[in-house]
Formats: structure tokens, sequence, C-alpha cells
């Protein structure tokens, strides 16, 4: 296929990636990331160990070039979570920094040193030629998703899923090499690795990764000339709740040319408090790990609080009932699933032919999952989920069963469920009910959070624990979540 960076085809002294004072120009990006591609085996798998750093960014594009299918790893996840993403996906080797300590299990693999510092940008500047040349539905992304139970899903990105959401999302945004993006977001999934690194490469554009967000280098880099931020709801609720207090974060979110939320459901409130005092909408678009992005509210759109505008260029979108059949004309009453068709599908779950089977339709559409209505105009707004197991902490999709799991590994506790519930910062806070395995001594609400964050990552560590004497059950012996109130 084409390249998915022509920018580093004929490299210039532009800035292509910054973190904090390290930067890099395309002629650079091209000399490092040619020179590592040369030492990853093509077409198979590498792990990277994904830290928010320039580092982790330069790996995955040598990885791309080199035509290996990247797996990003979060260094926070636990012993557990990493063990299972390890076996499963079966690197042929882990990309790192040079100071970066791994754990057990990824020690084990065969380590690349990522090495920023190449000296010279003339001969090392072109990846050697893959061999045989990377093909269009190549993996180049395996990213580990929730389910509702079970351990994370490998999603089998290909190139040509990246191209294609990477340039629809240029088409709406007039997203171009002009433009600088500002983010914080981790680079071990598609929200900061895909939109927010490899899209402004692909563009020729400049990212700035703020190394971990916060309100002060949001307002530093958008004084300083960035264009577009990209976020997760929580972090927009941080900037809503500094605003009052903060005329310089409130100045340089008013100078931006786009403010981009997406990941899970942005509150019209904090929507609306971004909007009075800054004067700039934030736009709204959705999208999976699995599909990567369907909807966007345009830059030349109407940025209405509370959807996530219209399919992208080449996506299909269609709501459908319950029972699957598509919902002809809806309008803004009729609730429906969301199911979605186009080239930025993913291929399926790595060594899951069975829950890639149960994704799609025989015709090919994707079931999201989400409900969602459309605005007579074709605005879509997304309601709710199908599964009432899957929990949106953060941005970050968790399941429940996941941590039910790790939880009832404890010797502490005899039975376990989680639930979801409101958190104005979060979204949704993660909550466990526990029943000890002794009713006087149960493990401390510390503890437990410990216990699964260690196991698991610090993500999915329940942030309330209520102690009950037992879960309610129904005739079946399933238990019955709804009704979980604190004994
Ligand atoms: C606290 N910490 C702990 C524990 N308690 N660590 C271990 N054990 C414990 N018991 C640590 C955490 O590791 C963290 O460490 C710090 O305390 C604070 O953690 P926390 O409160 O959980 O988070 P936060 O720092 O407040 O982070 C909020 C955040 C973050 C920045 C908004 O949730 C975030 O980055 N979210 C982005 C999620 C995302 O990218 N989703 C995209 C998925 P330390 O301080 O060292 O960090 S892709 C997707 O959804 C699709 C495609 C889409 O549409 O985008
Ligand atoms: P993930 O599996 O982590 O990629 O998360 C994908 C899920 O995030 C989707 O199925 C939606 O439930 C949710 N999501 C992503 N973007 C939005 C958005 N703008 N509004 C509401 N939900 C969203």
């Amino acid at each position: 296929m084409s390249p998915l960076f022509p920018a580093l085809e004929s490299p210039g002294e532009d800035v292509a990636l910054a973190f904090g004072d390290r930067t890099l120009t395309y002629a650079q990006l091209a000399a490092a990331t040619g020179a590592l591609a040369a030492r990853i085996p093509p077409g198979g798998r590498v792990a990277v160990w994904a830290t928010p750093t320039l580092r982790t960014a330069v790996a995955v594009v040598a990885a791309l070039r080199a035509g290996a299918a990247a797996v990003p790893l979060n260094p926070k996840s636990g012993g557990k979570e990493l063990g299972h993403i390890v076996s499963d996906s079966a690197p042929s080797a882990v990309l790192a920094a040079p100071d970066d300590e791994l754990p057990p299990g990824v020690r084990d693999l065969p380590r690349i040193d990522i090495d920023v510092e190449v000296p010279g940008t003339g001969s090392s500047a072109a990846a050697p030629p893959p061999s045989p040349p990377a093909a269009d539905e190549d993996p180049a992304l395996i990213v580990y998703t929730s389910g509702t139970t079970g351990p994370p899903k490998g999603a089998v990105i290909p190139r040509r899923a990246i191209a294609s959401t990477l340039d629809a999302l240029a088409e709406a945004w007039q997203w171009t090499a002009d433009d600088v993006l500002v983010h914080g977001l981790p680079l071990f999934h598609v929200h900061g690795l895909v939109l927010g690194v490899l899209g402004p490469l692909r563009r020729g554009g400049c990212v700035r990764h703020l190394g971990r967000f916060s309100t002060e280098g949001v307002a530093r880099e958008l004084n300083g000339g960035a264009t577009m931020l990209f976020g997760v709801p929580t972090m927009y609720h941080r900037i809503a709740q500094a605003l009052p207090g903060d005329p310089e974060l409130a100045g340089a979110l008013g100078r931006a040319r786009l403010l981009v939320s997406g990941s899970a459901a942005l509150p019209v409130h904090d929507h609306e408090r971004i909007a009075a005092a800054t004067g700039r909408r934030v736009v709204e678009r959705y999208g999976m790990t699995e599909t990567l992005m369907n909807t966007s509210v345009r830059a030349d759109g109407e940025a209405r609080a509370g959807t996530v505008g219209v399919p992208l260029p080449g996506v299909e979108l269609r709501l459908v009932e319950e029972d699957g059949s598509p919902i002809a004309s809806g309008g803004p009453e009729t609730v429906g699933e969301i199911q979605v068709r186009g080239p930025n599908l993913f291929t399926g779950y790595l060594n899951r032919p069975d829950a890639t089977r149960a994704a799609f339709t025989a015709d090919g559409w994707f079931r999201t999952g989400d409900m969602a209505v459309r605005d007579l105009d074709g605005y879509v707004r997304i309601v709710g989920r199908k599964a009432t197991d899957l929990i949106k902490s953060g941005g970050y999709k968790i399941g429940a069963g996941e941590i039910e799991n790790a939880l009832l590994e404890h010797p502490g506790v005899r039975e376990a469920a989680v639930t979801g519930e409101p958190d104005a910062d979060l979204g949704e806070r993660i909550v466990a009910w526990v029943v000890p395995a002794e009713i006087q001594a149960p493990p401390s609400a510390d503890d437990l959070a410990d216990h699964v964050a260690g196991r698991l990552a610090p993500h999915k560590r329940p942030r309330v624990v209520h102690y009950l004497t037992a879960l309610p059950r129904n005739d079946m012996g399933k238990i019955m979540k709804r009704a979980l109130t604190r004994d």
C-alpha cells in the first residue's frame, strides 16, 4: 500500500514530535525509525513498552515502517494482565527504552532497545523495504480491549483501517500539516496512539505530548501555537472545573482551532461550562478500538452538546432493533443499537474466532453494543450501552467480569460483584460488592484496590467497596446486580 506516513518519504526540518523539550524533526524521525525498523523482524508482531514518551512514538512508527504489527503494553498493567497479553500475542521481541525496567514475562522476550539519537539523517533515512511489502490488510496494531467477561481481547487493526480513519478525520476536521496537536493521553490505546500520534504524522503536522495531562500544560501549549486539543471527558471536566479561576486557560482554549473529546460521553454541563467561559464548543467524535472512528461533529458543522455528529466519510452506520432488524426511519425518540460497516473496521480478535463471529452480522456489520438515537438531521446521540457490565471510567473501557475474577482470587473474598456508578470526574467509578470470607475480618478497601491494581491495572481498581453478607441472586443463582444495595 502507499506509505502510512508520506512525510517520512522525503523528510524536511519541520518538527514532527515534541515530548517536553525533546523534539524530533521529520528528518530525524525518518532516520531514527529507519534505523530501528532495520532491527525489527518484518511481518511478525513486536510488543512496545508504551510509556508516554518520544521513544514509544518512535518505536511504533518504526514497527509500522518495518511492516510488523505493534502490540502496545501498558507499563502500569499488573502481572496477570501483562502475562495474558504476552502469551496471547506471542511477540517476537519487545521494544523498550534502554532504561525501562521490564517485569518478568516481558523481560524474558528478546529486547530491542529504542534509540532516538541517530547521527546523520541521510543514508539511514529510508526504512528498508519490508519483504514482502506490507499490504493494506496486514495488521498494524494489536490493541487489547475489555469485554464484559474474561481477559481482554486483542483487536487486530489493519493498516487500511488506520489510513482510512485518519483521512476521514482530516476531511471532517480540516486537519492539515499546519496543525499542531496537544494531548496528554496514554499511548497504549487508540485515542492517544492512533489519533494523537499517528494522526499528526500522517498529515505531516506536529504533536506536542504533555507526558501527563494537566490544565497548565494545555494552556501553555495552546498559548504557544498549538491548534488542536484531544482529550477524554475527564480531562474536559478538569478543564471546566479550572476555568473560573484561570483566565490564561480560558484564553488558550478560545484560541484553539479545534477542541475534540472522545472515548466516552462528554457531559452537557461540562460542554456548556467550557463554551460559556471560552466561546468555543468542544467537538465530539465517537469510536471504538475495533472500529476506530465512526462519527464526528465536523469542523464546519454545529457542535451540539450531547451529540457525536454524523458518520465519517466511508463509514456506514445504522440503528437496529433488539431482533437485529434495521430501523428504517427513526427520529429522536427511536432508540436502537449502532451497527457500523466500512474500511475503518478491525479484522477480528486475535485467536478468538468465536468472539469475532459474534461481533459481526452475516453481512459484515459490526455490532457496537452502543445504544443511540438520530436527530432528524442525522446527528447521532448515544444514550447508553447494551451491556451494563461494561464500565467507562476516565475514558477506559473496563469489564466488570475481569475485576470480579481478580477480586475472587483474593483470599479474603468469598463472593464479588462489580458495577459502575456515575462519577462527576471519571464518568463512571468502579464499585465492588464483596462478601468477605470472614465476615468479622473483611479485607480493607485499600487492600482490594491494591490487589486489583497489581494484577490488572490501576485504572481498574475499585474506588468504592461495599461489604455484604450475601449477594442477591435469582432462582437460577445468577447475581441480580440491579438489586445491589448496601446491607
Ligand atoms: C492510585 N494509584 C494507584 C493506586 N491508587 N496505583 C496503584 N495501586 C493503587 N491502589 C495511582 C495511579 O496509577 C495513578 O498514578 C494515580 O494514582 C492517579 O490515578 P487515577 O486517579 O486512576 O487516574 P488519574 O491520574 O486521575 O487519571 C485520569 C486520566 C486517565 C488522566 C483522565 O484516566 C486517562 O489518562 N484516561 C485516558 C483513557 C484513554 O486514553 N482511553 C482511550 C481508550 P500516576 O499518578 O503515577 O499516573 S480508546 C477508546 O476509547 C476509543 C477508541 C475512543 O473512542 O477513543
Ligand atoms: P474502547 O473499547 O475503549 O475503544 O471504547 C469504545 C466505547 O467508548 C464505545 O463503544 C462507546 O461506548 C464509548 N465512546 C467512545 N467515544 C464516545 C463518545 N464520544 N460518546 C459516548 N461514548 C463514546
